[in-house]
């Protein structure tokens, strides 16, 4: 599967400094934000700082160094907004849109983390 990227996408600048983001861990491999445009108390993008189109590329074509890096910052960010269940939260939700199904607006690949509402049955 040959996957296409556009290094014109909205967060493909914010990774190259040209766009401003409300930073909230930054790690070798990973860079999470809040969302501009935030539908829980709580709202985070967590982005690859390689050129990922979605979970499938990424899941295939990233090293396990940068999949290590991305699946345990989405855990510490959990952890650093007091919402990890285990440690007394009261829960979130992660999810990725990919593709015109799920409505995917950017195409990089971005997990969200929701929390601190009832997030209901579905987001979107
Ligand atoms: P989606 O899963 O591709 O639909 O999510 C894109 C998200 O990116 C959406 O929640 C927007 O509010 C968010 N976003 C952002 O945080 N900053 C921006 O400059 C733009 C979109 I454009």
């Amino acid at each position: 599967m040959a996957y296409s990227y556009d290094d014109q996408n909205i967060f493909a600048k914010i990774l190259r400094g040209e766009i401003p983001n409300s930073t909230v861990l930054e790690t070798e491999h990973t860079l999470a934000f809040r969302d501009i445009a935030p539908q829980a108390p709580e709202h985070v993008l967590v982005i690859p700082k390689g050129a990922y189109v979605n979970y499938d590329h990424f899941a295939n074509e990233a090293s396990d160094a940068e999949i290590i890096d991305y699946t345990r910052a989405i855990g510490k960010i959990c952890k650093m907004l007091g919402v990890e269940p285990g440690e007394g939260g009261n829960g979130y939700r992660l999810l990725a849109n990919a593709g015109n199904d799920a409505i995917q607006d950017v195409f990089h690949l971005h997990v969200h983390i929701c929390a601190g509402r009832n997030l209901g049955p579905m987001l979107k």
